[in-house]
């Protein structure tokens, strides 16, 4: 069995992704594929993205909750890179993609750097100018939505686009009890508060920043982080219109 490279790996994820196209797990051909090397794999995809015109404008946890974590049978968060191209811009449909499914998470922008390790939900929270209710488009470049931590890691945890809605309000109110409703075509599929992300989502902001430190990086001013999807995520079918009601950070709706 051949060994895969890091570069390799990166470019044929990125090229399904282009394509429209999923494949097997990566691990199945690189068994020994693990979460140090799925990360670098990410970072060399980002490298990709950016020397063809991207911006970093921040990352995105996933596997947050209990919900996505059984859903999908990875006991872990993850952490991946958001880029420009993957804002949805309001009122859009979604692009042409391989297998769409639509979450609802808690989004915050950064007013300054949050730098690990030691960083706790409560000092993350100061670095937080704003918080937003927001919609993550995931669409997995693994068939079926099969893989392990590292495959989905390697492949920048399923990102594909996200929208954040029009809300945005300082931090301040306590997000463990922000509550969500997921409705597909008018009726709710799903509900959760802010707990089901850590506990907090304060908390998987701070993971993300110590996590960062583990790789000798920070959250940078500025960026969003979007801190993983509240419930299981749902399919969005073409022409379905899926919307996240939140109890103060408004409503964001995604047509397919
Ligand atoms: C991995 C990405 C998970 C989240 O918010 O949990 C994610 C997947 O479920 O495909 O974005
Ligand atoms: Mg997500």
């Amino acid at each position: 069995m051949t060994e895969w490279s890091i570069a390799e790996a990166a470019r044929v994820l990125l090229a399904a992704e282009d394509a429209g196209t999923s494949r097997g797990p990566l691990t199945a051909e690189w068994p020994g594929l693990d979460v140090r090397t799925a990360y670098a794999v990410q970072d060399e995809a980002l490298r990709l993205r950016l020397s063809r015109g991207e911006k970093l404008i921040g990352v995105k946890l996933g596997l947050t909750s209990k919900a996505k974590q059984e859903r999908m049978g990875v006991d872990r968060p993850v952490l991946a890179w958001l880029t420009d191209a993957m804002v949805l811009p309001s009122a859009d449909p979604l692009p042409p993609l391989i297998h769409p499914r639509a979450e609802p998470e808690i989004v915050f922008v950064l007013g300054s750097r949050l730098c690990g390790p030691g960083v706790t939900a409560a000092t993350a929270m100061e670095a937080v100018s704003r918080v937003y209710g927001g919609l993550e488009i995931i669409d997995s470049r693994y068939s079926d939505f099969r893989f392990s931590a590292a495959d989905t890691i390697a492949d920048n945890a399923s990102s594909s686009v996200f929208r954040v809605g029009p809300v945005g309000i300082a931090p301040g109110i306590d997000l463990s009890l922000e509550a969500c409703l997921l409705e597909v075509d008018g009726a709710v599929v799903d509900s959760a508060t802010g707990a089901a992300v850590l506990g907090n989502p304060g908390e998987a902001l701070a993971l993300a920043a110590n996590s960062m430190a583990d790789r000798g990086l920070a959250l940078e001013a500025g960026w969003i982080v979007l801190t993983g999807g509240m419930t299981d995520a749902v399919p969005v079918s073409p022409g379905a219109r899926v919307a996240a009601h939140f109890t103060n950070l408004g409503s964001v709706t995604v047509s397919g």
